[in-house]
């Protein structure tokens, strides 16, 4: 792991502030494609090009709007290899669950952040929105991503509208509300080097948890009854939870699937058409366990939990 400071790389861990708290660093690139020609980035299908890793919970947020919106034929993808050392994110052929990079025939992900900024300091991150037309990073915040797929590609998407207009000021508050304490609550509790540190991150990822679950025990999905941006957020956060998170992460009071609403929410938006497309329960364990020897020095990589996401769901009770 590294990132990359004026254009090189040099290899180093996240550093923890003084109290061994996980800071994010943020990410550098913001330009939006806008349908209404406002700015250089026009929708158009065949243009834009998607950099992911499946076991990245930001980047899966992606590919489930791009399948939502209708997007897997306009939008391409390259996959990078679960396995993130020294090096950072990587292409490796012999993987065949990999796509490699067709724009830059990059070996390493470093080298599309030096194509668009060859003075570049920062993380080398996914996902990453790519710009053929001119040959930059347009943006690599999930967040902007996946509201760019579902608001911003007029005539290119289909109309679905995950974040429609009665609804977009309460799904962003929960998006905003579910992030600190659940989607990088994980990583803070996870990375978390001091035994304060982790505690304050894994009881507020829990409170967090408990929150949702009084959502869920009352309406279908986040924002109501129809699935939105909200959901997409929580769940790639969900769906890895008690395969990694819960031992990895060590964010172990619970798992999701002692909470009944929460995982039968999993189950019901894992079983909608498509959706396990998106994902890669082998990338993620391999990412997780085997990269990360600051807090699994071995890199073995468990093999259970023996989980069964096609198990019947009782979510279907709030459509009556
Ligand atoms: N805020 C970003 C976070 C992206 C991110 O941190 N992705 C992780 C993978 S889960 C990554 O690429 N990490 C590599 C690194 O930090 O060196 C987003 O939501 O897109």
């Amino acid at each position: 792991m590294g990132r990359m400071v004026d254009g090189n790389w040099t290899t180093e861990w996240y550093q923890p502030d003084d109290d061994g708290r996980f800071v994010r660093p943020d990410t550098v690139f913001h330009d939006w494609v806008r349908a209404d020609g406002s700015t250089d980035f026009a929708p158009e299908a065949g243009r834009y090009h998607l950099y992911v890793a499946y076991a990245c919970p930001w980047a899966h947020r992606t590919l489930l709007m791009r399948h939502f919106k209708g997007l897997t034929d306009a939008i391409d993808i390259s996959v990078v290899d679960p396995f993130m050392g020294d090096e950072g994110w990587w292409f490796n052929d012999a993987d065949p669950a990999n796509i490699p990079d067709p724009i830059h025939g990059a070996t390493y992900l470093r080298e599309v952040y030096k194509a668009a900024d060859s003075h570049y300091t920062g993380r080398v991150t996914v996902p990453i929105l790519w710009d053929k037309k001119h040959n930059t990073i347009v943006n690599n915040e999930s967040r902007d991503i996946i509201r760019m797929f579902d608001h911003e590609f007029t005539g290119v998407a289909n109309d679905r509208d995950l974040a429609p207009p009665e609804l977009v000021e309460s799904i962003d508050e929960m998006i905003t509300a579910n992030y600190e304490p659940i989607n990088n609550g994980v990583y803070r509790s996870g990375f978390a080097t001091s035994q304060k540190a982790y505690e304050e991150a894994v009881y507020e990822v829990f409170e967090g948890l408990d929150r949702c679950e009084d959502i869920l025990s009352q309406q279908r999905y986040l924002c109501g009854n129809e699935l939105t941006e909200a959901d997409i957020c929580l769940f790639t956060t969900l769906w890895r939870f008690d395969a990694v998170y819960f031992t990895h992460f060590k964010c172990n009071i619970r798992r999701i699937h002692d909470y009944p609403n929460l995982w039968n929410y999993v189950l019901d938006i894992y079983q909608q058409p498509g959706v396990r497309d998106t994902l890669n329960l082998d990338h993620t364990k391999r990412h997780y366990f085997g990269s990360h020897d600051t807090i699994n020095p071995t890199l073995i990589v468990p093999v259970g939990p023996d989980v069964d996401f096609d198990a019947p769901h009782d979510r279907g009770r709030f459509n009556n």
